[in-house]
């Protein structure tokens, strides 16, 4: 028995149908929670996403033999419990590098461009004359991009500033990546040095123990005044409140977002109240390609896992020494 707890394709759907006894959920809500609950304690397989799945809620399914996650972020996991019961995590990496990486450039463009803003202007009929240096943007080309996390998507972003936009790479990361040092001429730095010297600070991180709340005041006071801030791991890695100070205090220029802390962003948000900020909602990797490729990638991943073959994909797989 395996519960789908995310809609999918259907050709995706049928080839679950096809092996497994499947109990579907359209997300997971206030009004399906009891049933989904129910359904936990029969369940061998988890799949789906956007559900925070807390040791207390696995903990109900006493049957469970592997989850997968359509997502390479494995945050709403409790991947420790997961481990200490034995149940591998599968996840979704490689396949949504490159359109993550265009969704966070794209942030970077509109930011610095003030795209979103100037685009509003015009549609609300506030475009009367020429655009003066009120309104000017600010070049991307030739600056300096840091990038806080150089794992593969942030390897991705890296490659089109420096191919691209001849862009200074500077990275911050928990390893050296000899690849984007010798690819893309790349610098290794402290996250100090990094948040002083960027022209663009990009946060591109996992979210763990040791990246919650990584950016918060005291980083966003280091940056340059007319550093641009973007953030495309998740909403708890930086500090928010502090965020909008930085922002209506000019301490630093702009912010791109692509993920928060509470999502959906709540319209309440002081965030939606600045021009300052670009604001998307998580479509990180949202394109008909690559959320097929990531679906496809973690029915694979749960088919395998259920047969006993975590060899890809596996989260905890050191964890599980196997
Ligand atoms: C997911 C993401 O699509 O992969 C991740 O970790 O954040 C996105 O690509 C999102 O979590 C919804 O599935």
């Amino acid at each position: 028995k395996v519960i789908l707890y995310r809609d999918i394709p259907a050709q995706e759907r049928q080839r679950l149908d096809n092996q497994f006894d499947i109990t579907f959920f359209n997300g997971i809500n206030e009004e399906n929670k009891d049933a989904f609950i129910a359904a936990l304690a029969d369940a061998e397989g988890l799949i789906g996403t956007s559900t925070n799945m807390s040791s207390e809620l696995l903990s109900l399914a006493p049957k469970l033999k592997a989850a997968s996650t359509i997502s390479v972020g494995t945050d709403l996991y409790d991947l420790n419990y997961l481990t200490e019961r034995s149940i591998p995590l599968m996840h979704t990496p490689g396949v949504l590098n490159e359109t993550t990486a265009d969704t966070l450039f794209t942030l970077i463009m509109c930011t610095a461009r003030r795209a979103v803003e100037l685009s509003t202007m015009v549609r609300e009929g506030r475009w009367t004359s020429n655009v003066g240096e009120a309104l000017y943007g600010t070049d991307v080309h030739g600056k300096t991009l840091g990038i806080i996390g150089m794992g593969r998507i942030g390897y991705a972003i890296a490659k089109r500033g420096h191919f691209g936009f001849d862009m200074k790479i500077q990275y911050s990361n928990r390893s050296r990546n000899l690849d984007a040092e010798k690819d893309l001429n790349a610098t290794y730095i402290d996250i100090e040095s990094l948040l002083k010297t960027s022209d663009f600070v990009c946060v591109m991180t996992p979210l763990t123990p040791q990246t919650e709340r990584l950016i918060g005041a005291k980083e966003f006071a280091m940056m340059k005044e007319s550093a641009i801030f973007i953030n495309g791991s998740r909403g708890k890695v930086i500090d928010e409140a502090a965020l909008v100070e930085a922002l209506i205090n000019g301490t630093i220029r702009a912010a791109g977002l692509d993920v928060f802390e509470v999502e959906p962003l709540p319209a309440s948000s002081p965030l939606c109240k600045l021009d300052n900020a670009v604001l998307f909602p998580h479509i990180g990797s949202a394109t008909t390609e690559t959320r097929l490729k990531m679906v496809t990638c973690a029915v694979d991943n749960l088919i395998n896992a259920l047969n006993g073959d975590i060899s890809q994909n596996c989260a905890n797989k050191k964890q599980l020494n196997r």
